[in-house]
C-alpha cells in the first residue's frame, strides 16, 4: 500500500515528505494506522547523525498511537480496531530477560530491531524500490506502520491519540524512572537535571509518589513556571549559582538528594547528579542519552561512600503490561499530559517540530494524521 511518511534520507538533512510503499504484515506482525506521533529529542539525535547506530534512509518516530487495521498469521493478542501504542522496548514474556523480572530490556527481537529491519530480517518499507530502514522498531512518522505483536500495547478504546501517544516514550520514561528504576519513596528529596519532555515527567512522577522536596535544575528560566505546575518545589538555574553547583544542591537539600535524575544527556551533569546525592544512600539515575563516544566519570570514593549510579531505558517499563496502566492514570486525571503538548501540526510541518525543540520553545510537538 502507499503510505505518507516523513523520511530521513540522510543525516543532518530535514525530513522529506514522501509517498512510500508498505508491505502487508507477515506472520506475528500487525499493520497499524498511526493517528498521532510525538517528536522526541532522541529522533533529533538520530537525525543529526550523532547516533552511531543511526541508519539511513529510515522512517524515524517512536512515540505514536493508532489503530490496528490488519493482523498477520498467528497473532492472538490483537485484533482489527484495537487502539494501540507501539513499543520500542518490546515485551515477549518468554525470553531470559523478560522471565528474569529484573529488567524491561526484552531481547526477543533486539538484533533485527538494531539493524532497522523486522524480525525476519527484511524491511516492510520502500521508496521507489529502495529499501527504507525501520527505526527503533516503530517508525511512527508514517500514517501506517508494521510492528511485531510483542511490540504493541493494547490500550482502552476512549484514549485520545493526540495525547496518549506521548506515553509511547516521554511520559513512561520520566514517571517510570521514578517508580520502576529509582523506586522513590514518600518524603524523599529529589533533584532533577533538565526540565524538558522527560524531566517534567520525572517531576510529576516524584510528586505522585509523595516526594517532599523536588528540586529542578535547568539553564532555561522559562521552564520554571511549567515545572512548578508539575510538582517542582525549588528551581535552580546553574547560571545564577555562584560557586560549585554540587555544593549548592547538597546545602539546599540539607545533606544531599535521596534521588537525582539526569534528563539532558550531558556527561558533566551526570557527574553532578551523582555527586549531589546523599552520602550513604543517594541514588542517581541517568535517563539522558549522551553523544557518541562520551564517557562518565567520578571519583570511585563517591560510590565507596554509598552513592549509587543507575540508568534506565523506557523508565524500566514493561510496555504491554505497564503502558495500558499509564493510559488509565491519564484518563483518571492522575497525571497531566495536556499541558506538556505545546504544539500540534500536520505531517507536512514535522520539520518545524525539530526547529521548535532546538530553540527550546516546545516541550512536546505532536503530529496528527
Ligand atoms: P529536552 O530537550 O526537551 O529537554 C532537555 C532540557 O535540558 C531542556 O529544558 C534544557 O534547557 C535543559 N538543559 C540543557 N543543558 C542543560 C544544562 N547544562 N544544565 C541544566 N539543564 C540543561 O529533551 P528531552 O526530550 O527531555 O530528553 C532528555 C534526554 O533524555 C535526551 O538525551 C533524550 O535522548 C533522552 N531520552 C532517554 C530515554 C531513555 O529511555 N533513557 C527516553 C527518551 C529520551
Ligand atoms: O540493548 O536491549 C537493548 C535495548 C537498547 C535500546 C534501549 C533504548 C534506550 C533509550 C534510548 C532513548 C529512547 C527514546
Ligand atoms: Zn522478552
Amino acid at each position: 500500500m502507499d503510505v505518507k511518511a516523513a523520511v530521513a534520507l540522510e543525516a543532518g538533512k530535514p525530513l522529506s515528505i514522501e509517498t512510500v510503499q508498505l508491505e502487508n504484515p507477515k506472520s506475528g506482525e500487525v499493520l497499524i494506522e498511526i493517528k498521532a506521533t510525538g517528536i522526541c529529542h532522541t529522533d533529533a539525535y538520530t537525525l543529526s547523525g550523532a547516533d552511531p547506530e543511526g541508519l539511513f534512509p529510515a522512517i524515524l518516530g517512536h512515540e505514536g498511537a493508532g489503530v490496528v487495521v490488519e493482523v498477520g498469521a498467528g497473532v492472538t493478542s490483537l485484533k482489527e480496531g484495537d487502539r494501540v501504542i507501539p513499543l520500542y522496548t518490546p515485551e515477549c514474556r518468554q525470553c531470559e530477560y523478560c522471565l528474569s523480572m529484573k529488567t524491561n530490556l526484552c531481547q526477543a527481537i533486539r538484533a533485527t530491531q538494531g539493524r532497522g529491519v523486522m524480525p525476519d530480517g527484511t524491511s516492510r518499507f520502500s521508496l521507489d524500490g529502495q529499501m527504507l530502514h525501520h527505526y527503533m522498531g516503530t517508525s511512527t512518522f508514517a500514517n501506517y506502520t508494521v510492528l511485531p505483536e510483542i511490540a504493541v500495547a493494547k490500550i482502552r478504546e476512549d484514549a485520545p491519540f493526540d495525547k496518549v501517544c506521548y506515553i509511547g516514550c516521554g511520559v513512561t520514561t520520566g514517571i517510570g524512572a521514578v517508580i520502576n528504576t529509582a523506586k522513590v519513596e514518600p518524603g524523599s528529596k529529589v533533584v532533577v537535571f533538565g526540565l524538558g519532555g522527560i524531566g517534567l515527567n520525572v517531576l510529576q512522577g516524584a510528586r505522585m509518589v509523595g516526594a517532599d522536596m523536588i528540586v529542578g535544575v535547568d539553564i532555561n528560566p522559562n521552564r520554571k513556571e511549567l515545572a512548578e505546575k508539575f510538582g517542582m518545589t525549588h528551581f535552580v538555574n546553574p547560571k545564577e549559582v555562584e560557586g560549585d553547583l554540587v555544593k549548592y544542591l547538597v546545602d539546599l537539600t540539607k545533606g544531599g538528594a535521596d534521588y537525582s535524575f539526569e534528563c539532558v544527556g550531558n556527561v558533566d551533569l551526570m557527574r553532578q547528579a551523582l555527586e549531589c546525592c546523599h552520602k550513604g544512600w543517594g541514588v542517581s539515575t541517568i535517563i539522558g542519552v549522551a553523544g557518541a563516544g562520551q564517557e562518565i566519570k567520578t571519583r570511585p570514593f563517591q560510590l565507596v561512600t554509598g552513592r549509587v549510579w543507575k540508568g534506565t531505558a523506557f523508565g524500566g517499563a514493561r510496555g504491554r503490561t505497564d503502558v495500558p496502566k499509564i493510559v488509565d492514570w491519564y484518563m483518571d486525571g492522575k497525571i497531566n499530559i495536556d499541558d506538556l503538548i505545546t504544539h500540534v501540526m500536520p505531517l507536512d510541518k514535522i520539520n518545524d517540530a525539530f526547529e521548535l525543540m532546538h530553540q527550546g520553545k516546545s516541550i512536546r510537538s505532536v503530529v496528527t494524521f
